[in-house]
C-alpha cells in the first residue's frame, strides 16, 4: 500500500470519530447553559441552574431567578444596594425577553427590590413593552411588590460621598480595576467589585440561558451608570440595546456605558451578526469594533461587554476595553470565569 493510500484511508477512519468528539464545536447543543455578565454571575448562573437541570426548566424562569439572586444582594454593585444617581438616590432599570419575542422592561423606577420581576410583569400582564419611573413603581405595588426604604446601602453611602468631594461625571471602566489591582483585594470571591477610593466598578448583572428544549431568554437588571443625572436611562432597560433574543438565532446582552451600546443597537447588531452565520465571539467583536470606529479616541475611555450564545449553546464574549469577564455555567457547581478578548489592550 503506498503512503498516500494509508494516509488517505487512516484519514478517513479519523473523520467520523473526530467529529463525534465534537472537535469542531459545531456539531451537538450544549444545553442547557446559562453566561452573565462579570465574575459576580457566579452566584446568578448557580440560582439559574437550579431551575435550568430539571428537564422542563424554562429559561425564562432560569433568567430572572439569576437576576434575583444579586439584586437580592445587599451593598452590591446591583439593585437597590447599588450607586446612586447624583441626588443621591438610586433607581434601577431591568428587562427581560423570552423565546417568543415576549419582552418587557422598567426604567428609572425606585424602591422596588426585583426590577426584573417587574419587567417580567409588563411583558405578561400589559400590552405595553417598556414602564418608567412612578409608574413603574406604581404598577409594581400594584402587582404585590414591596415598596422598600429609601436609603443607601453603607457602600454606596461610602461611594456617594467620595464621589460628592468633587461631583463629577466621570465613569471609571474596569481596566482601572486591574491596574488597582483590585480583584486581588476584594474581601470574597463573590464580592463587588469596589475600587480602593470606595467606588463601585460596575452596575450591571446580564444573563443569557438556553434550556434542555432549546429555547433562550435572556434578562438584564442594573442600577445604571453611578453619578449618572437624574432621570438617565442607558441600555440595559432597552429591548435592541442592552438585550436582544431570537430564538431562532441566539440572544446578547452586555454591560458598559449604555449611551454607546444605545447608539449601534448593540444586541440586536449582535444577533444580527450570528443570523449571519458569525459565532458568537466573531458577532461581539463586529458590534465592538463598529462601536469604536465611530470614536476610536474616545473609545479608549470607556468600557463595553457584549456577551452571546447561540442556538447551539456556542458563547462567546468581546469588549472595548481589557478587564471585562464573564461567568459560564453548564451545570450544578461547575461555573467559571472567562477574560473576555478585547479591541484594545
Ligand atoms: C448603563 N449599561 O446604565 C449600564 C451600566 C453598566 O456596568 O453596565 N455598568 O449604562
Amino acid at each position: 500500500m503506498t503512503n498516500r493510500r494509508r494516509f488517505l484511508e487512516k484519514g478517513l477512519l479519523t473523520i467520523p470519530f473526530l467529529s463525534n468528539l465534537n472537535v469542531f464545536g459545531q456539531d451537538s447543543v450544549k444545553k442547557p447553559i446559562v453566561i452573565s455578565t462579570w465574575d459576580s454571575g457566579i452566584p446568578v448562573n448557580e440560582a439559574a441552574m437550579t431551575i435550568l437541570k430539571e428537564p422542563k426548566g424554562r429559561a425564562l424562569d432560569a433568567v430572572e431567578k439569576g437576576a434575583n439572586q444579586i439584586e437580592d444582594t445587599i451593598n452590591c454593585c446591583v439593585g437597590l444596594g447599588g450607586n446612586p444617581d447624583r441626588e443621591g438616590k438610586v433607581t434601577l432599570d431591568a428587562c427581560i425577553m423570552d423565546e417568543k419575542m415576549n419582552c418587557g422592561g422598567v426604567a428609572f423606577m425606585e424602591n422596588i427590590k426585583h426590577p426584573i420581576s417587574v419587567a417580567r410583569k409588563v411583558m405578561e400582564d400589559t400590552p405595553h413593552v417598556l414602564l418608567v419611573g412612578e409608574g413603574a413603581r406604581q404598577f409594581a405595588i400594584e402587582k404585590g411588590f414591596k415598596a422598600e426604604k429609601d436609603e443607601l446601602s453603607d457602600d454606596a453611602k461610602k461611594s456617594y460621598e467620595n464621589w460628592l468631594k468633587k461631583s463629577e461625571y466621570k465613569p471609571v471602566k474596569n481596566i482601572e480595576l486591574q491596574q488597582n489591582n483590585a480583584f486581588e483585594k476584594r474581601k470574597g470571591p463573590f464580592a463587588p467589585q469596589f475600587l480602593e477610593n470606595g467606588d463601585f466598578n460596575h452596575d450591571t448583572m446580564a444573563l443569557l440561558a438556553l434550556d434542555h428544549s432549546g429555547n433562550i431568554s435572556g434578562a438584564c437588571t442594573t442600577s445604571g451608570m453611578g453619578f449618572k443625572m437624574r432621570g438617565r436611562v442607558g441600555d440595559s432597560p432597552i429591548i435592541g440595546a442592552g438585550l436582544y433574543v431570537d430564538n431562532e438565532v441566539g440572544a446578547c446582552t452586555g454591560s458598559g456605558q449604555g449611551e454607546e451600546v444605545i447608539r449601534i443597537a448593540g444586541a440586536a447588531m449582535v444577533v444580527e451578526f450570528m443570523r449571519q452565520g458569525k459565532s458568537p465571539e466573531m458577532a461581539c467583536k463586529l458590534a465592538i469594533e463598529r462601536l469604536v470606529k465611530i470614536n476610536p479616541k474616545k473609545a479608549r475611555d470607556f468600557q463595553v461587554g457584549f456577551i452571546a450564545l447561540n442556538k447551539k449553546g456556542q458563547y462567546g464574549s468581546y469588549a472595548v476595553n481589557p478587564g471585562f469577564v464573564f461567568s459560564v455555567t453548564t451545570a450544578p457547581g461547575n461555573g467559571r470565569v472567562i477574560k473576555a478578548k478585547s479591541y484594545f489592550n
